[in-house]
């Protein structure tokens, strides 16, 4: 028999539960009527559909595998594959829901006050207010140790200065985790929309992710009471254990971008002729679907190998790195191999891989870069850290 699925030569849609599989095709059903036909125009517009979030909030994709509060307290292989039919769609859409639940929802649910979840985490589930994450900095990226951001006690109080950079969410959030370095080491403060001396401005111009809202952030001497600082959050750590939970998001979305991808160019490929034959005929066609399709498939199955360690709660974070590294560096080869199989046709919206390889240069760099992620790998691999002075 012909295989039911050409996207999923390994069959590995067999080996999920039924749970799994109906969370991935609710997710998909509703992003094919709902968001799909929108997203090209989102993109073109470079606006992000802000009247979505509350839809997102029903479906319990945000804060999706986090438990009580609101949350849905799915398991991490459905949170991923509900990652990798939103990154299908567009990784703006997969980078909302990554900061809303992974980085913004999940840094209150580890480090937070019972009064901060029971405050923040219904509301944030329901899509009723929108979270942001600020590490980044204008001159600290990939070395957030040395952030100047600062958090200086007064009375009973913190005063904040400092500026954060490319923040997902930034000028749309109801309430920014913000990360500040302290005489007693590096804190996160929940600082809410309006308070004086916190201000936004958006990036403009971007040629990624246009379909996500990405600002800077400044803080002017921004006054908050001890109650707003996470009382759990003690040093780097904390926020670097935020990321592993998005960079695992990634993981699997990065799939969904390639796999929609391939789709795209095996519809096409199948269909244009040229010289009298489906271009699909031709052998170099032939190759490149093949390739492309082994790298989907491979990196579909690292992503599911990666989600049942999770589940398993042994999942370490070089290992995140491996699979971040891996099936982002392979969705953008992807994108932009089935680009080159469209054709003239393949530059503008209409058609999904550019506008995915463009997106993926943005997630190639976000979450740690791909150089960051060789290196913990590196690390791992020798002992030797190529970070450390
Ligand atoms: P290092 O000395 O290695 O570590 C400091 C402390 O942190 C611990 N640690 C981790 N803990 C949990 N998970 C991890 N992945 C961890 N990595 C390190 C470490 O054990 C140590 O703990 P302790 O208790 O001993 O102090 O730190 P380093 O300064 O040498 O830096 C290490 C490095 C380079 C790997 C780290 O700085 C790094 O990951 N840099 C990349 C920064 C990054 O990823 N930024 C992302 C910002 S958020 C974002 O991009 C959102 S995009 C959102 C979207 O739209 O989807
Ligand atoms: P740099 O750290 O300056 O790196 C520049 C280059 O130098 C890279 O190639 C890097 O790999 C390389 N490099 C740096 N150090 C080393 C080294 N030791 N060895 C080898 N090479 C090295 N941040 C947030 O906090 N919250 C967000 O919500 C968020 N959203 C984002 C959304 C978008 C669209 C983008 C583009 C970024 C976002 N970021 C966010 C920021 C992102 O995490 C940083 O861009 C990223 O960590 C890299 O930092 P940088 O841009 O300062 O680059």
């Amino acid at each position: 028999a012909p295989l039911t699925n050409p996207l999923d030569l390994l069959d590995l849609g067999s080996t999920l539960s039924e749970t799994e599989r109906d969370i991935q095709r609710t997710v998909a059903a509703f992003l094919t009527d709902r968001v799909r036909p929108s997203v090209p125009k989102w993109f073109d517009d470079g606006a992000f559909p802000r009247e979505i979030v509350p839809e997102l909030g029903k479906l319990g994709l945000l804060g999706m595998h986090l438990e009580g509060y609101g949350c849905a307290g799915t398991s991490a292989v459905e949170y991923g594959l509900a990652c990798m039919e939103l990154e299908a769609v567009d990784s703006g859409l997969r980078s909302f829901v990554s900061v809303q639940g992974s980085l913004s929802m999940f840094s209150i649910h580890r480090f937070g006050s019972e009064e901060q979840k029971q405050h923040w985490l219904p509301q944030l589930a329901a899509g009723e207010a929108i979270g942001c994450f600020g590490l980044t900095e204008p001159d600290h990226g990939s070395d957030p140790a040395h952030m100047r951001t600062r958090a200086v006690r007064d009375g009973g109080d913190w005063v904040l200065d400092g500026t954060k950079m490319w923040i997902t969410n930034g000028s749309i959030a109801d309430v920014a985790t913000i990360w500040a370095r302290t005489e007693e080491g590096i804190r996160g403060f929940l600082v809410p929309r309006g308070t004086p001396g916190f201000s936004t401005r958006d990036i403009k111009n971007k040629l990624s992710l246009r379909a996500s809202v990405t600002s800077e952030l400044v803080l002017d001497g921004v006054r908050l009471p001890d109650s707003a600082r996470l009382p759990l959050a003690d040093g780097l750590r904390a926020p670097l254990t935020c990321l592993n939970e998005a960079r695992f998001g990634i993981l699997f979305g990065a799939v969904g971008a390639a796999r929609d991808c391939l789709r795209t160019a095996i519809e096409y490929a199948t269909t244009r002729v040229q010289f009298d034959r489906p271009i699909g005929a031709f052998q170099l066609t032939q190759q490149k679907l093949t390739d492309r399709a082994l790298s989907v498939n491979t990196s579909a199955l690292l992503a599911l190998h990666l989600g049942r360690l999770k589940d398993a709660g042994v999942l370490r974070p070089e290992q995140v790195s491996v699979g971040k590294l891996n099936n982002v560096r392979e969705a953008i080869t992807t994108a932009r191999e089935c680009r080159t199989i469209l054709g003239g046709s393949g530059i503008t919206t209409e058609y999904s891989p550019l506008r995915h390889a463009v997106n993926l240069e943005s997630v190639l760099t976000y979450e740690g870069t791909s150089e960051i992620h060789l290196l913990t790998v590196g690390k791992a691999l020798t002992g030797l850290s190529a970070f450390a002075g």
